[in-house]
């Protein structure tokens, strides 16, 4: 399986739990049709869909039976958009572009795009724990990995890389190690707890050499992936990215390209790539896919 393959079927199963709503009143405990299309319309905008494919392939590589993680999957698509509907409002980003089409408040309104992440996030954790009840038999590994995929997106986790992300700009800021603390917390994160997640659905303890691994692959490859965003953001392509460029620089952000210059920049990319694959010798030939994944990382150009 490639990234595009669980990619389709990450899509296939977002469009049945956001079904596009025609505008009625709601009955009761329904929701309502605004906030599903709204929800919809950014979660079904495409986007690489890799965070839950990172947890499918590692649950597949670990032998969790995919049908088990596919909501949990689902659920990580929905924080993370949540997050970017969050990242591009007024009073954080103010962008106007995300994933090809015009951020959610510019077609919603301010007041209902942070609904539609706050609806995602709720949504994101009713479907989780839904999950976990329809297998009694391994509930103590769902709550293990619903407590990964929260923590990592919650106030020690993304939601603190966020604050501190916006106090150095605010405060004009550039502090070594806040940038690591904002690089670890708000990309790395959502790019571990998959990983843990699914390691957790498979049984193995959060300490186990397993767990542990995957941990340090995640971060690596986390901010592999940040320092790539950054130069992306220097000579990326506004159409293909999807996304506009150029704002780091405008808002005088502290990142890779600044801190080490393109050309260093690059080289940071390929040695934490190295690495990250370094992490995974305990997989053998099952971690294939992550290997990929770090090279197509490595040369995206979306
Ligand atoms: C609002 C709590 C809160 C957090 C926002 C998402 C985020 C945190 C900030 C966006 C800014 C940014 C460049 C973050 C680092 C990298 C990142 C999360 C990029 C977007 O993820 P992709 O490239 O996007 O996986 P797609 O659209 O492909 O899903």
């Amino acid at each position: 399986m490639t990234l595009k393959d669980y990619a389709a079927l990450i899509d296939a199963r977002l469009a049945e739990l956001l079904p596009e709503a025609e505008k009625k009143i709601p009955d009761t405990d329904e929701i309502p049709w605004l906030l599903e299309n709204a929800m919809r319309y950014s979660v079904m905008a495409g986007g690489k869909r890799l965070r839950p494919a990172m947890l499918l392939a590692c649950a597949d590589m670990l032998g969790v039976d995919r049908a088990e993680a596919l909501l949990d999957a689902c659920a990580l698509e929905m924080i993370h958009t949540y997050s970017l509907i969050h990242d591009d409002l007024p009073g954080m980003d103010n962008d106007t572009l995300r994933r090809g089409r015009p951020t959610n408040h510019v077609v919603f309104g301010e007041g209902q795009a942070i609904l539609a992440g706050d609806g995602l996030l709720s949504y994101a954790m009713e479907l989780m724990l839904q999950n976990a009840m329809a297998y009694p038999e391994h509930s103590a590994r769902h709550i293990l990995a619903m407590n990964d995929i929260m923590a990592g997106a919650g106030v020690g986790g993304m939601v603190g890389g966020q604050c501190m992300d916006l106090y150095c700009e605010r405060e004009h800021i550039s502090d070594e190690r806040l940038l690591s603390y904002i690089h670890v917390n708000k990309t790395s994160r959502m790019l571990t707890s998959p990983l843990r997640a699914a390691a957790a659905l498979a049984g193995f303890a959060p300490d186990s050499p397993e767990t542990t691994a995957l941990t340090v692959y995640g971060v690596k490859f986390g901010l592999l992936f940040q320092a790539v965003d950054d130069i992306l953001d220097v000579v990326g392509d506004e159409k293909t990215l999807g996304k506009s460029i150029g704002k780091d620089a405008e808002e005088g952000k502290l990142t890779y390209v600044t801190l080490y210059g393109l050309e260093g920049a690059r080289k940071r990319a390929d040695a934490l790539a190295a690495e990250a694959k370094d992490s995974l010798a305990i997989f053998g030939d099952r971690a294939a896919f992550f290997v990929k994944l770090l090279d197509d990382m490595t040369h995206r150009v979306a």
